[in-house]
């Protein structure tokens, strides 16, 4: 049987009893062990009734069990389909909706607030809790250790990851065998992955930096990962002198260099530090280097295309700068009206095309046909400048979006939200300077004309339905939002007038 995920990344390690997942206990899993607990969730699947193809929506904690239940989605042909643990009973209803999962996976805490939406729409709900607890474990404990793996091909999906959209509705990303192999592969050549490594993992796994970039690239290569459950200073600088390597959002670093325990003795053993997700400004990058003696190694991706570019493991790693395309990647800086590719030098959209690029979006013909074009390049929605050298720097962003401590929040979402509250006439929500997470939200209503908007009840509403990340940290009322004479919300203003709030 052929499965080209499953045979590349978790096959080979069948019966190995070398280190691969250590906990934040202390507990160590071997590769051996790991795939005989897969081959038991794949197991599970199928008693469950998961077809292959079917999607698995999972809401749960970050825990070698849930790692486990990836790999035996992957060994049983399903679709694996992670959600931000953030994201409140009224965000995913949509996802399920959306998705049509077979099957959801949440944690037990919250199980009776989802099992509505489960039933409402034809799923199964079962439970895994951080612990590795709950109904869907203990029916994986009673399974066999062998499992006959679904044959898949290049073009099937492996995963389906939402991303939300400059709409306000979140678009599922189909993402294939190949797009996820290719690029593991890529990874593990241009950062020299091996046996030996020993990855620091305290990223989530419900996005593709934390489950695919780092993940995949560490199965392919054989090490280990240090799996935690998520970026805690104390543990992470405690638990760095046995890694060689690490991965993180920009917050991971400056939380680091924020932090004097962290030191040249502490980074010593470390070969690589990759950062991504949002832009690491210049000045963290020279900060690092002064403080641990290691340059940043910064790249750069979307969930649509896993990563693209990335700066060179031996050559220069320049600061401000993504670096070159990826074996395999091209990349092209183009007029945001005629698509043309523009002359080395000048600023314009990035598109990219590659067997990392995915397949569409789930269901929605039209959104794929705006953003992927015929020929296979993807229009990124960044803008991007190319140097004399090659270095490709993202410089903006064409699309309306604020990247906070590497989570990604959709103005519109929030306007429309912020909208539909009572009393309110329109809103504009605009993404300024933070300290911490690099840029945070904030948002600005109009009331209805003779309203006197209730804001403790509005921020009760934003708390109860959308995810934390996505709160607004600072919510103000003016009587009006300004406009050019067109009638469009200049956000550039309001952007100016709030930059120095955080
Ligand atoms: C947590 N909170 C946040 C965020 N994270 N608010 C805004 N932005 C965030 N990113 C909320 C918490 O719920 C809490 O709310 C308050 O902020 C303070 O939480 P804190 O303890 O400081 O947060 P934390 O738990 O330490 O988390 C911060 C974090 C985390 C470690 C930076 O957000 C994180 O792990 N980020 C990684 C995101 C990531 O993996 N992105 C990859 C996307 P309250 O005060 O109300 O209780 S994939 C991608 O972008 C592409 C493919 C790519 O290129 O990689
Ligand atoms: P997501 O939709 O979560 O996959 O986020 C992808 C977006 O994150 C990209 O389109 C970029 O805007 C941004 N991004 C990722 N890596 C970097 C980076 N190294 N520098 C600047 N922006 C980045």
């Amino acid at each position: 049987m052929t499965n080209p995920l499953f045979d590349a990344l978790f096959a080979p390690h069948s019966g190995r009893d070398t280190a691969f997942l250590h906990d934040v206990n202390g507990q160590t899993t071997t590769h051996g062990a790991f795939l005989d607990e897969a081959a038991r969730y794949a197991n599970a699947l199928t008693a469950l009734g998961v077809k292959p193809g079917d999607r698995v929506a999972v809401h749960i904690q970050k825990s070698p069990q849930a790692l486990a239940l990836y790999a035996g989605c992957v060994q049983a042909g399903a679709v694996f389909l992670p959600l931000n643990t953030a994201y409140t009973p009224a965000e995913l209803e949509y996802f399920v909706g959306d998705s049509g999962a077979a099957l959801f996976v949440c944690d037990p805490a919250e199980a009776e607030d989802l099992t509505p939406i489960a039933e409402a729409n034809g799923c199964t709900l079962r439970t895994l809790a951080g612990d590795g607890s709950g109904t869907l474990s203990d029916l994986v404990a009673g399974q066999k250790s062998d499992f006959d793996t679904v044959a898949r091909d290049e073009d099937d999906l492996a995963a389906l990851l939402y991303t939300s959209g400059t709409t306000g509705r979140s678009k599922g990303a189909m993402l294939t065998h190949r797009n996820l192999l290719s690029n593991a592969r890529a990874l593990v050549e241009c950062w020299r992955f091996t046996a030996d490594d020993v990855l620091l993992h305290a990223l989530p796994i419900f996005h593709s930096h934390g489950l695919f970039v780092a993940t995949n690239v560490m199965l392919l290569a054989g090490g280990a990962m240090i799996f935690l459950p998520k970026f805690d200073p104390d543990i992470v600088l405690d638990r760095l002198p046995e890694a060689t390597a690490m991965m993180g959002v920009p917050t991971f670093y400056t939380r680091l260099l924020d932090d004097p325990r962290f030191s040249t003795e502490r980074a010593a053993h470390m070969r690589l530090f990759i950062s991504g997700s949002a832009p690491l400004l210049a000045e963290t990058h020279e900060r690092f280097e002064a403080r641990t003696g290691h340059r940043i190694l910064e790249r750069y991706g979307m969930t649509e295309t896993s990563m693209n570019t990335s700066n060179p493991y031996d050559g220069e790693r320049r600061a401000g700068t993504v670096g070159f395309a990826l074996p395999g990647v091209e990349v092209k800086v183009c007029d945001s009206q005629t698509g043309a590719e523009l002359p080395q030098g000048e600023i314009g959209v990035l598109e990219v095309r590659g067997p990392n690029v995915f397949k569409g979006y789930w269901r929605m013909p039209e959104k794929t046909a705006e953003e992927l074009r015929a020929d296979g390049f993807f229009i990124t929605g960044d803008l991007a400048q190319i140097d004399a050298d090659g270095y490709l720097s993202i410089v903006g962003r064409g699309k309306d979006l604020i990247i906070s401590g590497g989570y990604n929040i959709y103005p519109k979402e929030i306007e429309m939200f912020l909208d539909a509250q009572d009393g309110v006439q329109e809103s504009a929500v605009i993404g300024v300077p933070h300290p911490d997470f690099g840029e945070s939200v904030v948002a600005v209503l109009v009331p209805q004309t003779g309203v006197t908007l209730d804001l403790q009840a509005i921020e009760a509403a934003v708390k109860r339905d959308l995810a934390n990340f996505k709160r607004p940290r600072l919510t103000e009322i003016v009587k009006e939002l300004p406009r050019n004479t067109m009638g469009k919300v200049q956000k550039n203003q309001l952007r100016d007038r709030y930059r120095s709030v955080f």
